[in-house]
């Protein structure tokens, strides 16, 4: 049976919320199309498309939603017309709830679509779920311009220019199909937009806006012109832990609820949006289902970033190289724990301020709040999912903490334990490791484990920072630290 909900008696028990349980969800308008997005993961689901479900208007928001790499989370939820299970998984149990804002799942290599919906006057809002790394930005914040993928895209932009190249030609990155389909908004003469980054990265409006337009630089001068002006790119600080679906999760909703859904999500009860930016043709009443807009974003966005995903990419490699498969496993072993605690404490020593206007960030409530959802066993988030593209991701999580503190004449110990560990974790060679890294600089990396001692931290630290490799001193530090995590063997 698929994911079908019927007129009259509900197929599905009282226990699964449902907001149109009274009427048949197939034979029930679907929502207009007005937002887009890129990136139909795990994530989006739990977290945008639930957050667009909750919105008091959220009849007149319908979303368009592309899948990355692959097409398969599109065609599975288009089978089952976009509706799926969010799957909220507390201590206590689980609770149901069949989402419905997803009015279109589309295959990400359908770039006509994609382009033909930001074309449309009536979209608003493009939202983006495409991963930190997939921004390709070098480690000064520009666009890596020699990236390959980069280097394929614009040569397929600009044969594609005019349409000529048809569908073969279309660009296959998710940057490259973001500039092709704003150009076909430009072209339509639809009006601004906001481009809404859901990207765990520090600033994340601005470092969309860079990547963007500095694609659409290189490609076509007037169409950057045209988004200056045109796209407000919006900042924002998401949060909701969703691992993978696995087909346990699959089963327990087929027991739970009645219906096979081959598309749930299982997400922990907390969740938290924060805006900040403008929405030249509308949006959704998002604040009803909780989101905050705010002023400033930059304290909530570090708040986030350095207390939950830097302790998350410590425990990811930490962990790992003490034999832990999970993040509530890794936070159970008491040097993992410490070394959280010890990064915390130094985070919220540059996230605490002085300034009575700004955000009461109330760090210690968020930090106890902070464990106990990771704490949270009954989620199993595994420490390889993690672990993937650590070079972007320390570059946003470790090394502002590290130069904060060092800029204070403090060692910044705690966050070199944190590149230190992911130094070690580069390896590969503790039981149970990846064959291979998931790491956008992969081979930079692979070149620079191939160097020894001093050579090989100041390299690596390098491709996280440019000053980094240069300054003797953190050199020194963090090449005190390797090697030095209790568990399976690693080679200093
Ligand atoms: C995690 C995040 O995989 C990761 O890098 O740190 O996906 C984290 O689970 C989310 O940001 C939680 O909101």
């Amino acid at each position: 049976m698929s994911l079908e909900l019927q007129q009259g008696e509900p197929a599905v028990p009282a226990t699964v919320s449902h907001p149109r349980l009274n009427r048949s969800i197939r034979s029930a308008a679907k929502a207009p199309v007005r937002i887009v997005h890129l990136g139909l993961g795990a994530f989006h689901r739990s977290h945008q498309a639930w957050y667009t479900q909750r919105a008091g208007d959220a009849a007149g928001w319908g979303i368009a939603s592309f899948t990355g790499r692959r097409p398969d989370a599109a065609l599975a939820l288009a089978e089952q017309d976009g509706l799926y299970t969010v799957v909220e998984r507390a201590d206590a149990g689980d609770s149901f709830e069949v989402v419905g804002s997803i009015v279109e799942a589309v295959d990400g290599a359908d770039v006509d679509r994609l382009a033909e919906l930001v074309a449309a006057p009536a979209t608003a809002v493009i939202t983006l779920t495409i991963t930190e790394a997939a921004y390709r930005l070098d480690a000064h914040g520009q666009l890596d311009r020699a990236a390959p993928d980069v280097v394929a895209d614009l040569a397929l932009l600009e044969a594609g220019d005019g349409g000529a190249a048809g569908a073969a030609g279309r660009p296959t990155t998710p940057l490259g199909r973001l500039v092709f389909a704003l150009a076909a908004r430009k072209a339509a003469g639809s009006g601004p937009l906001a481009v809404v980054c859901c990207d765990n990265l520090a600033n994340n409006g601005s470092v969309a806006r860079s990547a963007v337009l500095g694609l659409a630089a290189a490609w076509n001068a007037g169409l950057a012109a045209w988004v200056y002006a045109n796209v407000s790119f919006v900042s924002t600080s998401v949060d909701r832990i969703t691992p993978r679906t696995t087909e346990a999760d699959v089963a327990a909703v087929q027991a739970a609820c009645g219906y096979s859904d081959s598309s749930p999500v299982v997400a922990e009860p907390f969740r938290n949006w924060v805006l900040s930016g403008d929405f030249p043709a509308g949006r959704p009443r998002w604040e009803d289902a909780g989101a905050m807009f705010v002023a400033e974003i930059e304290p909530y966005e570090n708040r986030k970033l350095w207390l939950l995903n830097g302790a998350h990419s410590l425990l990811a490699y930490a962990g790992q190289l003490c034999g832990h498969a999970t993040v509530a496993e890794a936070l159970a072993d008491p040097a993992c724990l410490r070394a959280v605690e010890e990064f915390w404490d130094e985070a919220a020593a540059s996230l605490a301020t002085a300034d009575p206007k700004r955000a009461d960030l109330r760090i210690p409530e968020y930090r106890a709040q902070l464990l106990a959802r990771f704490r949270n066993a009954r989620i199993a988030h595994h420490l390889a999912q993690i672990a993937v593209d650590g070079s972007t991701k320390l570059r946003m999580r470790a090394v502002p903490v590290l130069q904060a503190e060092r800029a204070k004449g403090r060692s910044g110990e705690a966050a070199a334990r944190l590149i230190s560990a992911w130094l070690d974790y580069t390896r590969l060679d503790f039981p149970g490791a990846a064959p291979e890294l998931a790491d956008p600089l992969a081979a930079e990396i692979g070149v620079a484990n191939s160097l020894s001692g001093t050579r090989r931290i100041a390299t690596l630290l390098g491709l996280l920072s440019p000053g980094l490799g240069e300054d003797a001193a953190v050199v020194s530090l963090i090449e005190d630290l390797c090697g030095t995590l209790p568990g399976p063997a690693v080679s200093g």
